[in-house]
């Protein structure tokens, strides 16, 4: 029935000051997921392997100067690079460029998690003083393609495909809303003294304090906050229920949505 076939896999995200665990948390809500035999994978922005992902990387080691604008881009490219997929068989190429990667993950059942979004792009750059709304920009926006033909491949594949496009609903425009944000709570004080803070830029007390009440600005109802002060097995289980019942809640079907629309 249609029910069903709207059934999909959940965009979550966890958001935190540096150290407050959301690495740690995402790995063991893979294998919670994974041990109940759920379809999810791991993700992370900044995604570090592409090119985008080096320049924000050696950026972060402060092996490179940046105008804050340019990074604040960088990093936004670095969630907008994940639309593109380079596939060698021409279907899968024409398939999945109509649909971001993201989305053709999710409505292919995939569960997401994702270590860091959109949120953390706006907290950090507007921490340095920019226009929250004009660091939300370029989050939003950009027209997709309704459909690439790369016509290489049997006349009769083609119009399977002309056929599945059709019935393919509103095409995505800006990035994807998550249906889940996840922010792990601790003070900045108890965050730098956790180890491994100071390493990079941005791992400092004042400027933490700054992101604090950036993400106070931009936490809304769907967000869950999570004490991330408490022992890690707590903070897990609190992470589990809440994140249980949201795959439940998309697996029936609950439609997916544009960031900030
Ligand atoms: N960061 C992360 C940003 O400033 N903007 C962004 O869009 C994202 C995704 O990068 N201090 C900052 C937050 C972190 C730093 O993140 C590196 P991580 O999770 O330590 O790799």
């Amino acid at each position: 029935n249609n029910h069903k076939s709207d059934s999909r896999g959940a965009l979550i995200v966890l958001e935190g000051l540096d150290r407050s665990g959301k690495t740690l948390q995402s790995r063991k809500l893979i294998s919670y997921l994974e041990g109940l035999s759920y379809s999810v994978e791991s993700w992370r922005f900044p995604d570090r392997n592409t090119g985008v992902g080096q320049m924000i990387s050696s950026y972060l080691a402060n092996k490179s100067e940046l105008d804050d604008h340019a990074i604040h881009l960088l990093f936004s490219a670095n969630r907008w690079e994940k639309r593109f997929v380079s596939m060698s068989h021409a279907l899968c190429y024409v398939l999945l460029l109509q649909r971001s990667l993201m989305e053709n993950k999710l409505r292919c059942g995939t569960t997401l998690i994702v270590d860091r979004y959109s949120f953390s792009g706006v907290a950090f750059s507007s921490a340095k003083g920019l226009d929250i709304e004009w660091c939300k920009a370029p989050e939003m926006g950009l027209l997709a393609p309704d459909l690439v033909l790369y016509l290489d491949i049997p006349p009769e594949v083609i119009c399977s495909i002309i056929k599945f496009v059709v019935e393919v609903k509103a095409p995505e425009m800006g990035l994807l809303a998550p249906d889940l944000v996840l922010y792990l709570d601790i003070p900045p004080e108890k965050a730098a003294e956790r180890g491994g803070y100071g390493g990079e830029r941005y791992e400092q007390l004042e400027f933490q304090r700054k992101v604090v009440r950036s993400y106070q600005i931009l936490h809304d109802a769907s967000w869950k906050t999570i004490d991330a002060c408490l022992p890690i097995e707590d903070v897990e289980k609190q992470l589990q229920e809440v994140v249980l019942d949201c795959v439940t809640t998309c697996q029936k079907g609950k439609p997916l949505s544009q960031l900030w629309s």
